[in-house]
């Protein structure tokens, strides 16, 4: 295995977005083998590769690793994007939490079919009343989420808060310090250069990429 650091998965967001924009903000070049058929991902799932027989997965430090937030701990731990200590870790956790409990509602949405517009209604909700008061809080005299530092945690709310921006237009105009945060996070050089047209992240999903993945996983959709 080279020293490469090799992400596999479809071409799109799904649960590898997170880790491109965390190995974006540590500033970790990597390449990218994407599946666009169901036999390249039974080729990766037959290699035995894949433990839980799921992507994401990750060639790194010699590895190959499976499950999407052990992955995100390991680059956090890696980059200094993890605490100072176990107080701080846990309250990063929680916070990074959060953030992916909205990025999960999002993400299915897609593939909800016809409760597409309830479920829009109630991640809406949910973001307005519970999560993003909590995140207005905790930015209020604070410049990052947890501690002195950058984090994780930072980097996965940064990432929610602009894909709930894609849906909900208007959603932050009443959570002043969170507009702040952004402004602050979009400032930061490795983030303004993955926010910039040509870098590895991904647009919101569309069409063939739904039917891509529905088509692959056709396994999961019956
Ligand atoms: N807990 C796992 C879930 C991974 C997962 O559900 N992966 C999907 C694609 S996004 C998959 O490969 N599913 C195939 C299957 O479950 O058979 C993680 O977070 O990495």
């Amino acid at each position: 295995m080279s020293g490469k650091v090799v992400l596999y998965y479809f071409d799109g967001r799904g649960k590898m977005e997170s880790i491109r924009w965390l190995l974006a903000v540590a500033g970790v070049e990597f390449e990218e083998v994407i599946f666009s058929t169901k036999e390249e991902f039974q080729k990766l799932v037959k290699s035995g590769d894949l433990l839980f027989q799921q992507v994401p997965l990750v060639e790194m430090d010699g590895m190959k690793l499976v499950q999407s937030k052990a992955i995100m701990n390991y680059i956090a731990g890696k980059y200094n994007l993890y605490g100072k200590d176990l107080k701080e870790r846990f309250m990063i956790d929680m916070y990074a939490e959060g953030a992916r409990d909205m990025m999960d509602m999002i993400m299915a949405l897609p593939f909800s079919g016809e409760k597409r517009q309830n479920q829009l209604d109630s991640l809406e909700c949910k973001a307005k009343v519970c999560s993003l008061p909590a995140y207005e809080k905790a930015l209020s005299n604070s410049q990052y989420l947890v501690g002195k530092q950058l984090s994780c945690a930072d980097v996965s709310f940064f990432e929610a808060s602009l894909m709930l921006e894609e849906l909900f237009p208007t959603i932050l105009s009443a959570f002043p310090n969170i507009q702040a945060f952004q402004k602050r996070m979009k400032a930061i050089p490795a983030i303004n250069k993955f926010l910039q047209p040509g870098s590895k992240r991904r647009p919101p999903p569309d069409e063939v990429y739904v039917k891509t993945v529905m088509e692959i996983l056709s396994h999961l959709f019956k």
